[in-house]
């Protein structure tokens, strides 16, 4: 008989790689989905005929319970958050519900639904904050810069709580920054390879950003939803750093990103970025913006991600300079006329 699995998160954008990942290891797959207004199954239309989606929402025990019981998973991936950094700042309580205590619910309806589950939860990067020492290992001390990062704090500490009370095969992965054709527009990597395909079809002529020195530890989204798998696979619960072992700036990311559609940077002088059009059919700027600025900074990120490669025999497959190009052709296509201009890939 078929594994069974539950997916929270299953809308977003590690969630339909974990999905796609599962359902080709042959698990019957079962993805928890909050009501909303407007239909937001962009990221699992291709693959929705193969998942069981449950209605379900972190706020709300009861509906936990419930998609616990009705699953009856062997594995339970907790995914789901409000995982937007900035927002965070604007909206911590609910960030706190939902990306902190949402974990103790969810724990709480694995333990009395189906102990016997495995139980992955989404960790983070941002838990390092600033950091204590670099590279960061499982090791590093905490020391969160955001509301968001706070309430991954909390969710990291609840998990092994339950793994200590109540023997839960509960693990975290704390994942560095990963990205793909399906990251959220608001996020800096698809902010900027959105941009520039459409600065390079002519469709829009800036770019505004913030704190371009800000270093990260980017990955693919496809190759890390690997690890989280192999973590439940394990003869006993651990946590593990996930990343690729390189960091760069953000500066880097926009400057790779134009040079993949072959449009060169020109640098006029401080906080001003001119984008020189292949064919020049007028300016492109990117501009730096107060408004992206915020109130506290991750300045830099970067894994050793040694536990993860020896452990679990993990490695990332795909370079930074093989996402950038990835993501910028498939915003290109999206954008491009005569496409059906979907939001991902
Ligand atoms: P994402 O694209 O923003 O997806 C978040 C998912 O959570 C969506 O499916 C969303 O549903 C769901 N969700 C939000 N609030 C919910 C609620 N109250 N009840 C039920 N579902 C809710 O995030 P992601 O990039 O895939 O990241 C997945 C997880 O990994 C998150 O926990 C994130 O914090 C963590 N993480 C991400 C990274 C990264 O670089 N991507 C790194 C480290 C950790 P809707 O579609 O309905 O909004
Ligand atoms: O893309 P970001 O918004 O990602 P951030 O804050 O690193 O968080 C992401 O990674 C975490 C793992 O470390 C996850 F836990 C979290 O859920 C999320 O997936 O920003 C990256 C950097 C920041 O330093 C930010 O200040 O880019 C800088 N940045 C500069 N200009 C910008 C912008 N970020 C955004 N979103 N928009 C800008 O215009």
């Amino acid at each position: 008989m078929a594994k069974r699995c539950l997916i929270t998160g299953i809308t977003g954008q590690d969630g339909s790689y974990l999905a796609e990942w599962m359902l080709a290891k042959g698990y019957q797959v079962y993805g928890l989905v909050r009501r909303s207004s407007t239909l937001n199954f962009a990221r699992i239309e291709h693959i929705q005929d193969r998942l069981t989606l449950l209605p379900g929402d972190l706020l709300d025990p009861a509906s936990l319970i419930d998609a616990v019981k009705t699953a009856a998973p062997e594995e339970v991936y907790n995914l789901a958050a409000q995982s937007f950094v900035q927002t965070s700042w604007n909206q911590p309580v609910l960030t706190g519900e939902f990306t902190a205590l949402g974990v103790t619910r969810l724990l709480e309806a694995v333990r009395l639904a189906a102990p016997e589950a495995r139980f992955y939860q989404a960790s983070s990067s941002e838990m390092f904050g600033k950091v204590k020492e670099t590279p960061q290992t499982e090791e590093t001390p905490f020391h969160p810069r955001s509301p968001y990062g706070v309430a991954k704090v909390y969710g990291h500490y609840i998990t092994l709580n339950y793994r200590e009370s109540y023997d839960l095969f509960a693990c975290s992965g704390i994942l560095f920054n990963h990205e793909s054709p399906r990251r959220g527009l608001e996020f800096v990597t698809r902010k900027i390879t959105d941009a520039a395909a459409r600065i390079k079809l002519g469709l829009a002529d800036e770019l505004r950003l913030g704190n371009l020195d800000s270093q990260r530890d980017w990955g693919f989204a496809g190759d890390y939803v690997k690890a989280m798998w192999l973590m439940l696979q394990q003869a006993t619960p651990d946590d593990f750093v996930v990343g690729t072992g390189r960091t760069t700036t953000v500066r880097y990311f926009v400057e790779q990103s134009f040079a993949a559609l072959g449009m060169d940077l020109e640098w006029t002088g401080e906080g001003l970025r001119e984008v020189g059009r292949e064919q020049a059919t007028g300016r492109a700027v990117v501009r730096i913006d107060e408004r992206y600025f915020r109130p506290a900074e991750v300045n830099l990120l970067l894994s050793d991600p040694t536990k993860a490669k020896v452990g679990l025999g993990w490695t990332p497959e795909v370079s930074l300079e093989q996402l950038i190009e990835m993501m910028v052709r498939a915003d290109l296509e999206r954008l491009s006329p005569g496409s059906c201009g979907g939001p991902t890939e």
